[in-house]
């Protein structure tokens, strides 16, 4: 069982405690090259300081000749914590990244970013998510099937001041979460002040592997993001950053046994891609995508992680005591249509389209009953076949637009609207969605509900370390990615979940949601689904109804999930529905009354 930890490294600040922000330009960027250094001494102006004004070049020469060795900060490393309950409390702060300079930051019971919370499967987690932000928020658990009601996505809001209370089991893999406010418009706000976390969870099959789990030891997690900073030291929101933190620590190193040790890495980007390696291409092995374990260790000398990807890795350092490695981002080398890449059309960044370091890991002593060896196997990972899919959903997403999301991004030709729901799944199916990119830009696609597998992109079996349950694909310019979910364990009995872009200035508009429906049987829940007598079925004009609660609202939705009929109920126990209109085919009637719910199939003849 691990022990909570904590990190001198969490950073130097105060609660709500407002100090004036000195008026200093942050000598911010991130580079080893020679080039882009020179950029970094042009953007090295302070002001209302001649003190500074005075040691400017002194201190951009040092600067230029300590480029190699600049990662001077120790990483922090997020307190773990592990508990029946988790008292979640969202809140303003304020934070230090760089010294002196005192930043507005939200954090979760932290000043920035929030505990890494551990779950195990098979447990039923508690939360108590306390807003003592001035706005309306939420919570959403990134990459995990948790009922819909207590998914945390729009329209589910905490007010200021109040509290939510979440319980769900935990029936997903072991491997790490996110947790972060999935609020309606908030969402990129919200996350980009730092209202985020990560959950590690864990469970018998993992526990059977000789891996690192020692949090803090020889497991650690690595939440990459670039941000950008104001002349006064606030987070500016914006689609690319030019300060990296990891862990919300900028110039950061990380002392490391020379044994293997696990990074769990998140790329909590905005928008920003990253082709992670390290300095002189030392292999690593991927052991673990958003959902799980894979069948076995992937060895890459790359990973390209798009917003929201997280994966596992072993890094052997076994002899290494005394040596040092760079994490990188090979920039240069991520295609024109990625966020990241230098396309002149899109936004710029100093750090767009170049390499740039991440993280100096530098290697000590071993620690006591060190892992030194890298298990060949890992999971029992399978697929669901393809033929076990009841239907395919092709997903066009076209339009043209910036990174930051200017411009308009559609799917199937329809944009986010709360009031529509896009797709209905039959409970306990499985699905193939096919996603095709025709836009001008490559799309991070997540889907609420848990994880999926990855089919093909382009007819080819997808990279071996896509293999395992993931719960967010790269779909670059161009690409058709087959991806087959299982929708098997919770209707969702009014809170419908979301599908939608990772990019966080996209969410906004890239989103849209669907309903997971049993139109055999009654649902536990809160609210019981009745069957309503609708006759005649099929019909090709009136259908009557007749349910046991008077009907405040009457919907009819077609089998992908589109609604084609609304209206406002008779408030009565019956009434009819005129299928005049529609074309053949089936559809779902729902009847929505005080507190109940029935829904039946209706069938236009
Ligand atoms: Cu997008």
């Amino acid at each position: 069982m691990d022990e909570p930890q904590t990190n001198a490294g969490w950073g130097r600040s105060g609660s709500k405690a407002r100090k004036p922000a000195l008026a200093l330009r942050i000598p911010d960027k991130y580079d080893i090259h020679h080039t882009s250094i020179r950029r970094d001494l042009s953007s090295l102006t302070y002001r209302n300081n001649p003190m500074m004004k005075r040691y400017a070049l002194p201190i951009a020469l040092v600067i230029l000749a300590t480029a190699h060795v600049r990662a001077q900060n120790p990483l922090a490393i997020p307190p773990a914590i592990e508990l029946d309950t988790f008292d979640l409390t969202l809140d303003e702060h304020t934070h230090e990244f760089y010294p002196g300079v005192v930043t507005d930051t939200y954090g979760i019971n932290a000043p920035y970013l929030g505990p890494t919370l551990i779950l195990h499967k098979g447990d039923t987690a508690h939360f108590r998510i306390h807003n003592q932000l001035a706005e309306i928020s939420g919570m959403h658990w990134n990459g995990m099937n948790v009922p819909p009601e207590f998914d945390g996505s729009p329209p589910r809001v905490i007010e200021p001041g109040d509290t939510w209370n979440v319980k769900y089991k935990v029936i997903d893999k072991a491997s790490v979460y996110l947790y972060h406010p999935h609020t309606m418009n908030l969402i990129g706000a919200q996350v980009g002040k730092g209202a985020a976390g990560l959950m590690i969870v864990r469970d018998d099959e993992e526990a059977q592997l000789a891996l690192p789990r020692d949090y803090g030891v020889d497991d650690f997690p690595l939440a990459v993001q670039d941000k950008k900073f104001s002349p006064s030291g606030q987070l500016v929101s914006s689609p690319y950053g030019d300060s990296i933190l990891v862990n919300g620590t900028a110039h950061p190193y990380l002392e490391c046994p020379a044994q293997v040790v696990r990074l769990r890495l998140l790329n909590a980007s905005t928008a920003r891609y990253y082709p992670f390696g390290f300095e002189g291409d030392v292999p690593f092995q991927v052991i673990a995508s958003e959902g799980g374990l894979l069948a076995a260790p992937a060895t890459m000398t790359r990973i390209m992680l798009g917003s929201g990807e997280r994966v596992e890795l072993l890094l052997d350092l076994t002899g290494m005591e005394g040596d040092s490695l760079l994490l990188m981002s090979y920039g240069s080398e991520l295609p024109n249509t990625v966020p990241g890449s230098n396309n002149l059309l899109w936004e710029s960044s100093s750090l767009n389209g170049v390499d740039f370091p991440i993280l100096r890991i530098r290697v000590g002593p071993q620690s006591s009953n060190p892992i030194t060896t890298i298990p060949a196997t890992l999971a029992d990972v399978q697929p669901y076949p393809e033929a076990s899919a009841a239907r395919t959903r092709i997903k066009e997403i076209t339009g043209t637009g910036l990174v930051g999301g200017l411009g308009m991004f559609m799917m199937n030709g329809e944009g986010w609207d709360m009031d529509v729901i896009n797709d209905t799944i039959m409970l306990g199916d499985t699905e193939i969605w096919t996603y095709i990119n025709h836009s001008n830009m490559a799309h991070p696609m997540t889907m609420h509900g848990g994880s999926f597998f990855v089919l093909d992109r382009n007819g080819q079996p997808p990279a071996e370390w896509e293999r395992g349950p993931k719960s967010v694909v790269q779909v670059d310019v161009g690409d058709t990615v087959r991806v087959i979910m299982r929708f098997a364990e919770y209707t969702t009995d009014g809170w419908p979940l979301m599908y939608h872009c990772h990019n966080l200035m996209h969410i906004n508009h890239m989103m849209w949601q669907f309903i997971i429906v049993d139109p055999t049987a009654s649902v536990a829940g809160t609210v019981k689904v009745e069957h309503p007598l609708v006759y005649p079925v099929p019909s090709s004009s009136l259908v009557r109804f007749n349910t046991s609660f008077p009907v405040i609202q009457l919907r009819l939705l077609d089998l992908s999930g589109r609604e084609v009929l609304r209206a406002e109920g008779p408030k009565m126990t019956e009434g009819t529905i005129d299928l005049a209109r529609l074309s053949p085919g089936n559809y779902i009637a729902l009847f929505t009354g005080l507190g109940k719910q029935a829904q039946a199939m209706v069938v236009r003849e």
